[in-house]
């Protein structure tokens, strides 16, 4: 069957591409989802001036023609969520459950936005100087730059689009490579809604090409990334050359800590999500299980039962526990890691198998390692899959050391009964994010999202907070 060609969108059109790629399910490597166009540096550069053509205008335009273009995003969203989930299933390899409780985030993180166009605020405060005022207020940075991960395909754009065409902006928007068929809904159900031309522009295509035209070309006023260590440096190097503001989500060496005195089933429970579902594949992933020495060996049964009963299959099969690895480079790199641990001298206890299914995927039963030290690689750098290790601690002090002795600080975890443990770690933890007896993984849509150290750079994402990244402040001083 002839393949729909999904072309880019910009300044308002569907603009024809010379080059594109199949869009591949890596449950089923026989299917082609479609086949989506890749941006050359011409359409990237027209898609840039569009979005600048069209600034003044936006930026000052109506605002509840803004608001009530996030929220007619949002309804069709709701609308069309179960068919959305399945193309998120079918592209991403994360199972059908999942997808609809992201497809769904999107669909709230529009409406939340909507709302937050018309409560935008300033400040008036008295000058020092009699007689004068001083106001302070909040402007629109300018033409957007958002550069998204595959692992989430329509939660990311919309909590990094939303919140740029509610505050005013501009927005040419880079999806994965690997995932481009809910990005291309997406900007199809932004473009159906009404968006003027030119405010809203879809390129897809390689990093190298059109992440790397959004990063130096000097429309581009901001740019909010989400992705890998390297990547991120490599767009924040681009943007400070030329002084353009930078937004950074990147990886993750997520700790859960697990205490004698935790309840077992919660602990179990909130490791084996945190560390498995979505195939391990999130930044907020906790790949680090540190166990104190009471329990270490009953967590240890309980949750290498759980792990072998998880069922991994087809995304969109029924009873689906863990979908595929996302594609044979990301399974390459799970892999290389299983083999460097056990060569470390990590004791894999369960798991880390590739599995041959009915059709042809990227098929990896969940990975546990034990015996485990804090200076092995496998609990240095983020692998990304479905792998986690244990590391055995004596007490809650030596848990704590060793959840902090890491590069990255997105997110940590604690599994606990004393609430004194719980409001030391959580005041103590150096990660953005602290979970109490919930997992490290799975956050709420409107609050604010971001970690320290090597996880992120520059202001939070989503909430409130999203308006310190997507607005610049004046402070106008007025003699009446
Ligand atoms: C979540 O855990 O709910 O790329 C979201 C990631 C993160 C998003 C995680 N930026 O995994």
């Amino acid at each position: 069957m002839q393949q729909q060609l999904h072309q880019n969108f910009i300044n308002g059109e569907w603009a024809k591409a010379a080059q594109a790629a199949p869009n591949i399910n890596p449950s089923n490597t026989a299917d082609v989802v479609g086949e989506y166009a890749r941006a050359d540096e011409a359409q990237v550069r027209a898609a840039i001036a569009a979005a600048r053509a069209a600034f003044p205008a936006w930026s000052r335009g109506s605002i509840q023609a803004r608001a009530d273009l996030l929220d007619k995003v949002g309804n069709e969203i709701f609308a069309r969520k179960d068919e959305l989930a399945t193309l998120l299933a079918r592209e991403e390899g994360k199972v059908k459950g999942e997808a609809l409780g992201e497809v769904m985030r999107a669909g709230y993180l529009f409406k939340f936005f909507a709302g937050e166009v018309v409560r935008q605020a300033g400040e008036v405060i008295a000058s020092v100087r009699p007689g004068v005022k001083v106001e302070i207020t909040r402007e629109p940075v300018g033409v957007v730059g958002i550069i998204t991960p595959w692992n989430f395909p329509i939660a990311i754009p919309a909590w990094k689009i939303a919140p740029a065409l509610a505050y005013g902006n501009c927005v040419v928007f880079k999806p994965a490579d690997l995932v481009p068929g809910c990005a291309w809904a997406l900007a199809d159900i932004i473009a159906r809604a009404g968006v003027p031309n030119g405010v809203f522009n879809l390129v897809m295509g390689r990093g190298s090409v059109v992440g790397e035209i959004l990063s130096t070309d000097p429309g581009i006023d901001a740019v909010t990334f989400t992705g890998s260590v390297a990547t991120g440096k490599r767009v924040a190097a681009n943007c400070a050359a030329r002084l353009a503001k930078v937004q950074l989500e990147m990886g993750g060496k997520n700790p859960q800590v697990v205490l004698d005195d935790a309840d077992l089933d919660v602990a179990v429970n909130v490791s084996l999500q945190s560390a498995f579902f979505s195939t391990g594949q999130r930044c907020t992933a906790a790949s680090r299980l540190i166990v104190t020495q009471g329990i270490h060996d009953s967590f240890i049964k309980k949750l290498t039962e759980k792990m072998r009963a998880l069922k991994v299959d087809d995304a969109l099969k029924d009873g689906t526990d863990i979908g595929p690895v996302v594609d044979q480079s990301q399974l390459d790199q799970d892999l290389k890691y299983i083999e460097l641990g056990k060569k470390e001298g990590a004791k894999l206890v369960e798991g880390g198998v590739q599995l041959k299914k009915d059709k042809q995927g990227f098929y990896l039963s969940p990975a546990l390692f034990v015996d485990t030290t804090p200076k092995m690689t496998i609990n240095r750098e983020e692998i990304f899959g479905p792998v986690a290790s244990v590391i055995r601690v004596k007490d809650y002090d030596e848990a704590l050391a060793v959840a902090n002795d890491t590069a990255f600080g997105l997110s940590s975890g604690i599994a606990t009964t004393s609430l004194k443990h719980a409001e030391h770690f959580k005041r103590n933890s150096a990660a953005g994010m602290v979970m109490v007896n919930l997992p490290t993984a799975g956050v709420d849509y409107h609050v604010p999202f971001g970690g320290r150290k090597g996880s992120s750079y520059g202001p939070r994402e989503q909430g409130r907070y999203a308006v310190e990244f997507y607005t610049t402040v004046k402070t106008a001083y007025i003699n009446p």
